[in-house]
């Protein structure tokens, strides 16, 4: 074990009838069982007889529990922990261990995740930065080297698989220079300690690779995913890395996206080179993640033709079916980019005969940088309970996942990681709840936001019922908070460019990357409808784009997405835009100071260093929260002359 943070593994098991336990599995998952013995449980002792145990372990034949579930019975204060592989053993360990964490009652339980793929996509450089890292240096890379500090990827190992998480890619998907050598055999030794210690926890270790290897480590003149040898290359290199790592889980490709290179320069599809892949990787079982996110990021703004909204359908729906079985394309969640409020991606719903997965980001890139708290959850949520009114009736995103992927193995979730050297690993101490929050729901999606910040606080901290709430109501409220004071309705995108911290409201108006607001003296929004504007309201089904196109029907929170409105157009609210504008920028402000309030509260409470930790970012939340109220509510003051009804200062 490390000397860092050890999160929701916090807590003893001291309870004396729960500390025998049978197991008579010699696997590494098995191992890992034992070592959380000694670690979570006061005085655990192995007992070599069934009968002798309060806590059994066995493996058994049940379909029903699939390769990860597992079963959870109690009979005579003996619990029964029953799965069909160690895998499914090791869930039942962490559940049973958060049970009695929180002395909750044993209960009989049977517990299968809802989703076959949970990963982390890190976007970690071997340099030791992190693209939109906010918790410190890389715990894979430093100096263009291994950090090899392995202590630290096994407790980090830990948490995840506690969670359930069973995938990580550890480079980023902008794969840079030294970063392109990762899957030669120079590294694939380094590579294999981290694989094997996440393979110990029941996680399969992804690299994310550079589409143009061929040429930039190959040796060729071209990456053509059409030409043999390029195809000999991918073949050869992954032969390799399987000999070196059996169970290596596969590759993840940003490709055509933002300056990375793919199929485009040689005129092929993004199915010819996703199915490149999957050919040199389905020898071994291998896996190929396709990212979505492609679209023109050299746009005019001049060029009104453009919507970036559309570019993700646009690219992808016609490729529909043309996947290999071992190809997942990965969605982001939102059609433009993690924004605090978008609308769902439509290519859910969209797509029917490809294995996908839904993106999302849990490094806090345009939500406060792991400076302001900004609880993900209900953004997830809200994502995976999105209805998409396919064939006109209720479809779920979270089934439609796995019921329009060939494989339902090869769909689920993945998110864009949070963690770094920092010792608490998230650098906000109640950031480690968005860590807790996906494993949670991508494990279980019917459980609410609530619940699981409730689960979160109760196995982090020893708190008072009151203090818990206290957290609690913080924790709940912080999305909207986050949303009241900077970017309003939908809008998105009024961040300082490139570093997306902070307001800069005209920050990327003229600029190439299609993230426009439009904003003049009598409006602002963009017309996404598909009557009269950039017809991506028509990507959804039938009645999701009525709803969208129609004002009557569109939901306020969306309503700049599709819409250019007039300042003194009324929202469902019953307020005009204007004022909703002034007085959710003074509301988000204030809350914050609340929040400020609250935690002082809570110094008795909290241990000492999570307490000052998240002390002194709120003052950090505070100061930027002001400025973009004032930034924001100014523009609009200037922009539309319309005053503030309550008449509160406004910076004219
Ligand atoms: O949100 C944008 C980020 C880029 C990132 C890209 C992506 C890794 O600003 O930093 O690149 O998304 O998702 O590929």
């Amino acid at each position: 074990m490390s000397t860092r943070d050890t999160c929701w593994l916090n807590k003893k098991i001291a309870n004396k009838h729960y500390q025998t336990y049978y197991l008579a599995e010699k696997s590494p998952l098995a191992t890992t069982i034992r070592a959380e013995f000694a670690v979570l449980f006061a005085n655990a002792s192995e007992v070599d007889e069934k009968d002798k145990a309060t806590i059994v372990f066995e493996r058994v034949l049940n379909a029903k529990l699939g390769v990860e579930g597992f079963e959870m019975t109690v009979s005579e204060n003996v619990v029964t922990l029953s799965a069909t592989s160690d895998k499914g053993l090791l869930y039942g360990f962490y559940h049973l261990y958060t049970q009695l964490a929180q002395d909750k009652a044993i209960q009989t339980i049977v517990s299968v995740p809802d989703q076959a793929i949970r990963m982390i996509n890190h976007w970690d450089n071997m340099d030791g930065s992190i693209e939109r890292g906010y918790a410190g240096e890389s715990i894979y890379f430093k100096d263009n080297k291994f950090r090899r500090d392995f202590e630290t990827i096994r407790d980090y190992a830990r948490l995840w698989a506690s969670v359930g998480i069973n995938a990580i890619s550890i480079n980023n998907v902008n794969v840079h220079k030294y970063e392109t050598r990762l899957i030669l055999e120079e590294n694939l030794p380094e590579v294999k300690y981290i694989a094997d210690i996440f393979s110990s926890y029941g996680i399969k270790t992804y690299l994310s690779v550079n589409f143009a290897s061929p040429k930039i480590v190959g040796g060729l003149t071209t990456s053509d995913p059409l030409d043999e040898g390029v195809n000999d290359f991918w073949a050869a290199i992954a032969k390799n890395i399987y000999r070196a790592i059996p169970d290596f889980g596969g590759f993840v490709v940003k490709a055509d996206s933002e300056g990375e290179p793919g199929p485009f320069t040689y005129g092929r599809g993004h199915d010819d080179g996703a199915n490149m892949f999957a050919r040199a990787l389905a020898p071994f079982g291998g896996h190929v993640i396709w990212r979505c996110f492609v679209y023109d990021c050299a746009q005019d703004w001049r060029d009104r033709s453009i919507d970036r909204a559309r570019a993700a359908y646009d690219h992808f729906i016609g490729l529909d079916g043309k996947f290999d079985d071992n190809v997942t394309l990965q969605i982001k969640l939102g059609p433009i980019d993690f924004q605090t409020r978008e609308p769902v991606t439509p290519l859910f719903g969209g797509l029917k005969k490809t294995n996908h997965i839904i993106e999302f980001q849990i490094t806090q890139e345009y939500t406060g940088h792991q400076k302001h708290i900004y609880y993900l959850a209900p953004v997830w949520k809200e994502a995976l309970d999105f209805d998409t009114k396919v064939n006109e009736k209720e479809n779920l995103v979270k089934n439609l996942l796995k019921e329009n992927s060939v494989i339902s193995e090869r769909s689920g979730i993945a998110a864009v990681g949070s963690v770094g050297m920092d010792k608490n690993w998230t650098h906000h101490k109640l950031m480690q709840s968005n860590l807790f929050a996906y494993g949670r729901l991508c494990w279980s999606n019917q459980l609410t936001s609530k619940e699981i910040a409730e689960e979160w606080l109760a196995l982090s901290f020893d708190l008072s019922q009151e203090a818990a709430e206290k957290v609690l109501a913080i924790l709940l409220t912080s999305r909207e908070t986050y949303e009241f004071y900077t970017a309003p309705l939908g809008i998105g995108f009024m961040v300082k460019p490139h570093l997306h911290y902070g307001p800069d409201i005209d920050g990327y108006e003229y600029d190439r990357w299609g993230t426009y607001h439009f904003a003049d003296r009598n409006g602002i929004g963009v017309n996404r409808t598909s009557i009269d504007g950039t017809g991506y309201a028509g990507q959804y089904a039938k009645q999701r784009e009525a709803e969208y196109n129609d004002l009557a029907t569109c939901p306020d929170n969306l309503v700049l997405f599709f819409h250019h409105l007039p300042y003194t157009h009324v929202l469902h609210s019953g307020k005009t835009l204007i004022q909703h504008i002034y007085d959710t920028h003074f509301e988000g402000v204030a809350r914050v100071e609340n929040y400020i309030a609250t935690w002082d509260v809570l110094s008795e409470e909290m241990p000492a260093a999570d307490f000052e930790n998240v002390k002194t970012l709120l003052q950090e939340q505070h100061r930027v929260a002001k400025d973009w109220r004032d930034q924001v509510n100014t523009y609009f003051l200037r922009k539309s002359g319309i005053a503030d009804e309550k008449g509160r200062h406004i910076y004219a």
